[in-house]
């Protein structure tokens, strides 16, 4: 075993930055996590929003902050304790608002989900809990988010929703239309998106569009509003046009130049049960419409455990940031089912990553959305790991980092060294059993 390692050492230590762990805090059943910014804004201090979900009982979102920015010291206060399984919970500093949108179908009392608002005050407390969404049979909600769409100065919500039974799915992309003092206005915008979305200017002509990563229509999709406005479209005046429809459910997409470059790609993952699912970089042609995205997957592929229960998939979430001498980007991939988060090191070249395993949870069981950016703001990126079968929250730093020993993604080279390591065996073994002859003679 120590001959292992050693040869991973010499074969496998590149120049990269890998995070360590720096604390843990007990929480049952984390599952999605992300970074606030100044959500203390009196003290100018961020927090770690989270959120726990389970198949019964309520659920809860947390916000987690760290005693004197030390991250070592979280603490974790539950602001709502009557969550319906939340599937998200962002903060708009913009607005001091979070929102949450949540439900899911594999318990009928939680598939009709909704849409809330949380109000924040300047010393990070939740002084008000709104409802903005009315409630639509069966379909729950994984993706709402913030945005002026209407450009009167009031943020409203663009949302994606699903409905999922044995005999059917579907998807809907709607707005609400905030009238002021919290009162909304549902409208229907088109069909398709169901899971998660992004609105963003993927042609950089000052008009957004929607990129969707369809997990029941199994679609990677864009969608244009034909008008001069998105307030002003509905199916008859959105264009969709397909990227791909091949690789089965998407999961989750981001859109950023991960080569540095100057031109984004989108990073995106599908799910699958089966032990295929996988991280991808598209590459985005010059006219979306009419020209041809490049794919190209990243790394290995991800195997969820119990993968024969229902819902269970892999790999979850991508998400790229940037380290300190590196023009390219770094990738955390959450592992969901697969119980694994991976850090994929770029190589130079193009989409070229190194795999590195950063932690596996007990008996591999589901890991939940891995966050990440500079919470304790010391300059260095830290990273919040929802051990959600364990129970338990990581909180990993790229302050104090390692050297690279975890396992490769290259199996070739642990296949190598396996070899070796069985021929050393085989050599001390006999070199032994000679020894041992020689001392009888
Ligand atoms: C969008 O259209 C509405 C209705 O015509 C108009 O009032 C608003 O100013 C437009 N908003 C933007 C951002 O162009
Ligand atoms: C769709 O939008 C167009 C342009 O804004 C409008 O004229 C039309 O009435 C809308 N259709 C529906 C069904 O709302
Ligand atoms: C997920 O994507 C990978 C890479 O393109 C592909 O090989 C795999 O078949 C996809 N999974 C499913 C379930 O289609
Ligand atoms: C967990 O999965 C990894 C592959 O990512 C595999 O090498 C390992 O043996 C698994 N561990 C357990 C305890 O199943
Ligand atoms: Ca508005
Ligand atoms: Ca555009
Ligand atoms: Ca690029
Ligand atoms: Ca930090």
């Amino acid at each position: 075993m120590i001959k292992l390692i050693a040869i991973c050492l010499v074969l496998c230590t590149v120049s990269a930055q890998i995070p360590t762990k720096v604390s843990e805090i007990n929480i049952k059943d984390p599952g999605f996590t992300s970074l606030a910014s100044n959500f203390y804004k009196n003290q100018k201090r961020n927090a770690v929003l989270l959120t726990t979900f389970g198949v019964t009982g309520l659920d809860s979102i947390y916000q987690i902050s760290f005693q004197n920015e030390d991250l070592s010291k979280p603490q974790a206060t539950a602001f709502d304790t009557k969550s319906i399984w939340p599937n998200q919970a962002d903060y708009y500093e913009q607005y001091q608002l979070i929102v949450e949108a949540g439900g899911f179908f594999p318990n009928p009392s939680k598939a009709t989900g909704d849409i809330n608002i949380y109000q924040v005050n300047d010393d990070g407390q939740i002084t008000n809990k709104i409802k903005v969404s009315k409630d639509k049979k069966n379909f729950f909600y994984h993706k709402a988010m913030l945005v002026d769409l209407n450009g009167d100065g009031l943020p409203d919500i663009l949302a994606a929703r699903a409905q999922k039974s044995v005999f059917s799915s579907s998807g809907e992309l709607i707005w609400l239309e905030n009238k002021g003092n919290f009162q909304f206005e549902e409208h229907l915008l088109t069909s398709g998106p169901d899971v998660f979305f992004i609105f963003v200017d993927l042609d950089n002509d000052g008009k957004q569009e929607v990129v969707a990563a369809q997990y029941f229509s199994k679609e990677l999709a864009i969608y244009t509003c034909q008008q001069s406005n998105w307030s002003l479209c509905n199916s008859s005046n959105i264009q969709k046009t397909l990227i791909d429809n091949t690789i089965g459910s998407l999961f989750n997409l981001e859109l950023t130049d991960l080569n540095g470059d100057g031109k984004k790609e989108l990073l995106v993952t599908n799910n699958s049960a089966s032990g295929n699912g996988q991280v991808f970089i598209y590459e985005i042609p010059e006219n979306y419409q009419t020209g041809k995205f490049i794919k190209h997957p990243l790394g290995s592929t991800y195997k969820p455990s119990l993968a024969l229960l229902p819902g269970r998939g892999a790999p979850g979430t991508a998400s790229s940031f940037t380290l300190e001498g590196s023009k390219q980007k770094y990738i955390i991939v959450s592992g969901d089912d697969a119980g694994v988060v991976r850090l994929l090191i770029p190589q130079g070249g193009s989409f070229n990553y190194k795999e590195v395993v950063l932690c596996e949870s007990k008996n591999n069981n589901t890991i939940g959305e891995v966050a990440h950016g500079d919470f304790n703001k010391d300059g260095f990126i830290d990273l919040v790991i929802p051990f959600y079968a364990e129970g338990k929250v990581e909180i990993w730093s790229f302050k104090n980092q390692q050297q690279e020993v975890t396992q490769q993604n290259q199996d070739q080279e642990s296949i190598l060294s396996y070899f070796d390591y069985l021929e050393s065996s085989l050599i001390r073994f006999i070199k032994e059993l000679i020894k041992k002859l020689t001392n009888q003679i």
